[in-house]
């Protein structure tokens, strides 16, 4: 999947991404908006490009996949989204690594390949248990950034002729791992290849991605942006990997993110045994309405519900004379701003403690991006929350602003004041 700039910056998605069927049914349109984590220099004279965002089910291998995708060149290239500012994700890492070398039976000096590695944290826990590990990152600042920490990292996009190389240069993989990375690409059937490609006989493939009946069922809407072209079930997760040679051995949820599906899978021609946790997560997945349109629309006209509650909310905060800021300058939180139609006017700025994306503002709603200390030389009486995936880890770090009266507006599932 290595993808120039040359690539057209959009296109609509009128064949499924995995099966080629044309019986795609619209579900849910957010109306066009920037790329989600374009943020933007202060200076920048251009207005930022708005593509279409929408998200469609194909009603035949069941895949929920956008409308229109873009260049990957354009999102990926340089990246400014680091995991590792959150401790709830380098725990999560320290247990991942741990579940992954205990499936395995990794022994010191295995090779553990991760796909769309970032800044290396989860590579970081890999090595510090004794094993070999390499790195797979498109983004050329982040791969650097890893290689400086001394996390062996390739910079590109994660293909079959990339499995080719690596199975060449540094032999089969004990395990490949890749978490947020399988949703992010418009071809999910080849990375899968890659990995039957690169795993060794007895390997093992742990994937990470958000689960869609977790997005469903808690109404999670403003995860929906470019980046992210496919949002799985296990439904359509076991066609993928039987079309790519492997099979799924177990699925466990995971809180992370909002709810995610950690998905066990080995090269079909090994005799594992599967566990039994699949087939109730299948169920669950009916239930919760996310194998059909009609279930998946009325997922949509909840958030369309949501939208005009928040409005309300944030319109009821002014005219009381409460000021608002955010906190979290998320790629979710700018698919909220645009769709809810939330402006500067209505959020003051946003805080967020990465230091690349200080500075900067967000794209489509040009709000101001700014360090943590801004909040105590200037509190509003509301915080939005935008990075409600990690209520838990920001609460307990602002406890001060709750106790000087300070309030969090919690957006999702539905807007509430806390
Ligand atoms: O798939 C993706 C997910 C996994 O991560 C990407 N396409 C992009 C990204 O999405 P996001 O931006 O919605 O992710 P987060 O992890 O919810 O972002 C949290 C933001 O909040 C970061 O910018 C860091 C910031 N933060 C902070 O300022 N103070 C986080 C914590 C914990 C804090 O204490
Ligand atoms: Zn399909």
């Amino acid at each position: 999947m290595t993808l120039s700039l040359a690539a057209p910056p959009c296109r609509a998605v009128d064949a499924c991404l995995v099966c080629g069927s044309r019986d795609l049914a619209p579900l849910l349109d957010l109306g066009p908006q920037a790329l989600a984590n374009d943020l933007i220099a202060p200076d920048a004279a251009a207005v930022e490009p708005r593509y279409p965002l929408g998200i469609q089910l194909c009603q035949s291998c069941l895949l929920v996949q956008l409308t229109h995708v873009v260049a990957p060149a354009l999102m990926f290239s340089s990246y400014l989204y680091v995991p590792s500012t959150s401790t709830t994700w380098l725990a999560h890492c320290e247990e991942l690594a741990d579940d992954v070398c205990a499936r395995a039976a990794l022994r010191s000096g295995s090779l553990v390949v991760e796909i769309g590695s970032n800044d290396g944290a989860l590579l970081a826990a890999f090595q510090r248990r004794g094993l070999r590990v390499l790195g797979v990152e498109p983004a050329t600042n982040i791969a650097a950034a890893a290689n400086a920490r001394g996390l062996p990292t390739l910079n590109r996009f994660f293909d079959e002729p990339t499995a080719e190389l690596i199975r060449r240069e540094y032999g089969p993989a004990a395990a490949v791992v890749a978490t947020n990375v399988l949703a992010h690409v418009q071809a999910p059937v080849r990375v899968l290849c890659g990995v039957r490609l690169l795993l060794a006989r007895d390997g093992l493939f742990v994937n990470e991605s958000p689960s869609l009946c977790d997005l469903v069922e808690h109404n999670e809407f403003d995860t929906i942006y470019h980046e992210h072209v496919c949002y799985f079930s296990l439904h359509a997760l076991r066609l993928l990997c039987a079309l790519a040679g492997l099979r799924i051995i177990d699925a466990v949820p995971q809180a992370i993110h909002g709810g995610s599906l950690r998905l066990v899978a080995v090269r079909a021609d090994h005799g594992w045994t599967p566990a039994p946790a699949v087939g109730p997560l299948l169920e669950r997945e009916r239930a919760a309405g996310v194998v059909t349109a009609a279930g998946l629309r009325a997922f949509a006209a909840r958030a369309a519900a949501l939208r005009e509650a928040l409005r309300t909310q944030v319109r009821t905060l002014r005219a009381g004379g409460q000021r608002l800021a955010a906190y979290g300058a998320t790629a979710k939180g700018n698919t909220l701003l645009a769709y809810c139609g939330l402006s500067r006017d209505d959020v003051a700025y946003i805080v967020d403690r990465n230091p690349l994306k200080q500075g900067r503002l967000t794209p489509g709603t040009r709000i101001p991006i700014v360090a943590p200390d801004r909040l105590t030389a200037d509190p509003p009486a509301v915080l939005l929350l935008l990075a409600w995936n990690l209520a838990d880890e920001i609460r307990a770090q602002l406890a001060w602003f709750t106790a000087a009266g300070g309030r969090f507006l919690v957006p999702v599932p539905e807007p509430r004041l806390v």
